[in-house]
């Protein structure tokens, strides 16, 4: 990996927030590709911070300042990851569910799905059911995206399809599910339209369902 890939890496794991824009900055000036910067630095770096936080070698406020860092990272490269300029491919509601404060993901997958020309609504983290269920018949969306990161809150996406379908608006709106513990099995198994294991992939997935319509 190319040395400012590293220094990237390095610096999101070590929370060194005052220094990510210089050297996220510098790596493009030395024509970096974006996706390359996301994929091999900082998603690199995130999963090499939840290791140390599984073995108890960081705590959470150091996976918080780590989380800071990659978010400064991530700024910088959003409009670079501005493709389409138009917002009427269709559009996507997208939320983390109830519980669940983890955002970087989701984030991510809302950045690339602009960048594909999708309109997207995002309503944050923590987002339950009712609220939900209220912005997609107010919006009236085509793909309701719902991002989990913890076990714990993977039970909420299928509360979330449920009530889509006890209000009758299952038909209306394709459900696509993401986050680190989620699987395609698991998204079968809740009747989830599609799970998309990145972000790239949850872009086709919007695409395949905007042209099925
Ligand atoms: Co948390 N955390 N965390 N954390 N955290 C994990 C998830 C964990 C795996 C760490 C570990 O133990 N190794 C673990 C979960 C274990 C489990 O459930 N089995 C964990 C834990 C335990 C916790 C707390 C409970 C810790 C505590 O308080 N004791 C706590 C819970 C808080 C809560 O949510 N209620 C907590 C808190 C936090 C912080 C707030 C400190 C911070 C989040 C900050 C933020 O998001 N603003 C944080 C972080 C940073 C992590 C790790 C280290 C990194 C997550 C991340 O941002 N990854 C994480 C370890 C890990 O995942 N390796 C961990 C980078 C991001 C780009 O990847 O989100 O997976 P990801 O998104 C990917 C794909 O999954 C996919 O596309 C993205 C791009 O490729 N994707 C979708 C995501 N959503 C999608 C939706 C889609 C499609 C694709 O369609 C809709």
């Amino acid at each position: 990996m190319g040395s400012q890939l590293e220094r990237i890496k390095t610096a999101v794991i070590a929370g060194k927030h005052t220094e990510i824009e210089e050297f996220v900055r510098e790596a493009l000036s030395k024509d970096f590709d974006p996706n390359r910067i996301i994929n091999d630095a900082l998603i690199a770096a995130m999963d090499e911070v939840g290791r140390r936080f599984a073995d108890q070698r960081i705590y959470v406020p150091e996976m918080l300042v780590s989380a800071m860092t990659m978010k400064k990272g991530l700024e910088i490269l959003k409009p670079l990851l501005k493709g389409e300029k138009t917002s009427d491919r269709g559009v996507v509601v997208m939320a983390t569910v109830k519980g669940d404060l983890h955002d970087i993901g989701k984030n991510l997958v809302c950045m690339m799905l602009e960048g594909a020309g999708f309109r997207v609504v995002d309503l944050g983290v923590d987002i339950g059911v009712e609220d939900l269920i209220r912005k997609v018949e107010e919006i009236g969306p085509h793909v309701l995206g719902l991002s989990a990161l913890l076990t714990t809150t993977m039970p909420e996406m299928a509360r979330v399809i449920e009530a889509l379908r006890e209000r009758g608006l299952r038909g209306r709106v394709k459900v696509m599910v993401g986050g680190a513990p989620v699987d395609l099995a698991f998204a079968e198994r809740i009747g989830a339209d599609g799970y998309g294991k990145d972000a790239s992939e949850a872009v086709q997935l919007a695409r395949d369902f905007v042209a099925l319509k």
